[in-house]
């Protein structure tokens, strides 16, 4: 992770406590990204902590955010055209993901309720 916007918005919108926000909000978080067909595992490692998620394309499946905010999401992966959109359906209105790549960067908007985490413009 080079930069964010409103990650702080973002981890208030899914009710993650004040104390973990300070640190989260440090971390350089590292993205591993394993493609196995239409099968994916994504890592996201921090010296903090880490989050896993597995899933295949287009198949719904049932996510538990363990270390984030601990809910049971239904989860789906689809493309729409070369971004990768996840719609995370359940407690929380509105709550996603949506990664793509452009030139040499990973790009990730998160959104949950009425926030919206994501990259600034132009250059990182
Ligand atoms: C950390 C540190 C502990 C607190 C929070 C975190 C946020 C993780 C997020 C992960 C998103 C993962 C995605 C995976 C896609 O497959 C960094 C674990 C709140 C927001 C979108």
């Amino acid at each position: 992770m080079i930069s964010n916007i409103n990650f702080d918005g973002y981890m208030v919108a899914i009710d993650i406590d004040f104390a973990t926000r300070k640190i989260a909000g440090m971390l350089k978080t590292q993205k591993v990204i394993e493609q196995d067909g239409d099968l994916f595992t994504m890592k996201t490692l921090s010296t903090f902590r880490n989050y896993y998620s597995s899933f295949k394309i287009g198949e719904e499946f049932e996510e538990v955010t363990k270390g984030l905010d601990n809910r049971k999401c239904k989860s789906m992966v689809n493309w729409d055209g070369e971004r990768m959109v996840c719609v995370q359906t359940g407690e929380k209105r509105n709550r996603g993901w949506t990664h793509w790549i452009e030139g040499e960067h990973l790009y990730l908007e998160l959104c949950c309720e009425g926030q919206v985490l994501t990259s600034p413009p132009g250059k990182i």
